[in-house]
C-alpha cells in the first residue's frame, strides 16, 4: 500500500479532534495511510478550496470531514472534488450535533456527502467506511476488514452475563 495519504481526515477546529480522532485511530489500525488537518469552512475558506481542488492529484481516495454547528465543511469540499466525502456531525453547540447533522445530511441533489452518525460513533464509522471503499480495489484490505468484523462477532458470542450484578 502507498505511504502517501489515501484518506484525508479534516475538521473545522482543533476542538473537533477529540471526536474525529476515532476516524484516525481506525484508519491507523488498518494500516491505511491518512492525514489529519484542521480546515475551516468559515475561517480558512481559501485553504478549504485548495484542499478539495488538490485532493485528487495528491492521491486522496476518500475525505472524512467533521464539523460542528452550521457544518458547511463536508458539503463545500464535495462541491469542489469528486473524491468521495464522508461527513461527521460533531456535537459542539447547544444543539449537540443535531444542527451539524441536518447541515451535512441535507445536501441538495447532485453533490452527495455520505453522512454518518453524530459524534465518535460517526467518526469511527467514517473511518471504517473509508476502509471499505478502499477495500473494493484492495484484496488484502478486504480480508483485514472481514477479519476485524469476525473478531467483533466472536467477542460478542464469547460474552457471558454471569458476572453482572
Ligand atoms: C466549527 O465550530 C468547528 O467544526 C467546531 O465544531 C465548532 C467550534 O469551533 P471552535 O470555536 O472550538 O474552534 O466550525
Amino acid at each position: 500500500m502507498s505511504t502517501s495519504p489515501l484518506v484525508g481526515v479534516v475538521m473545522g477546529s482543533r476542538s473537533d479532534y477529540k471526536v474525529m480522532k476515532a476516524a484516525v485511530t481506525v484508519l491507523q489500525e488498518f494500516g491505511v495511510p491518512c492525514e489529519a488537518r484542521v480546515v475551516s469552512a468559515h475561517r480558512t475558506p481559501d485553504l478549504l478550496m485548495e484542499y478539495a481542488a488538490t485532493a485528487e492529484t495528491r492521491g486522496l481516495r476518500v475525505i472524512v470531514a467533521g464539523a460542528g454547528g452550521a457544518a458547511h465543511l463536508p458539503g463545500m469540499l464535495a462541491a469542489k472534488t469528486v473524491v468521495p466525502v464522508l461527513g461527521v456531525p460533531v456535537p459542539a453547540t447547544m444543539l449537540q450535533g443535531t444542527d451539524s447533522l441536518l447541515s451535512i445530511v441535507q445536501m441538495p441533489k447532485g453533490v452527495p456527502v455520505g453522512t454518518l452518525a453524530i459524534g465518535e460513533a460517526g467518526a469511527m464509522n467514517a473511518g471504517l467506511l473509508a476502509v471499505a471503499i478502499l477495500a473494493t480495489t484492495d484484496d488484502a484490505l478486504r480480508e483485514k476488514l472481514k477479519a476485524w468484523r469476525a473478531a467483533r462477532t466472536a467477542a460478542v458470542l464469547a460474552e457471558s452475563l454471569e458476572d453482572e450484578a
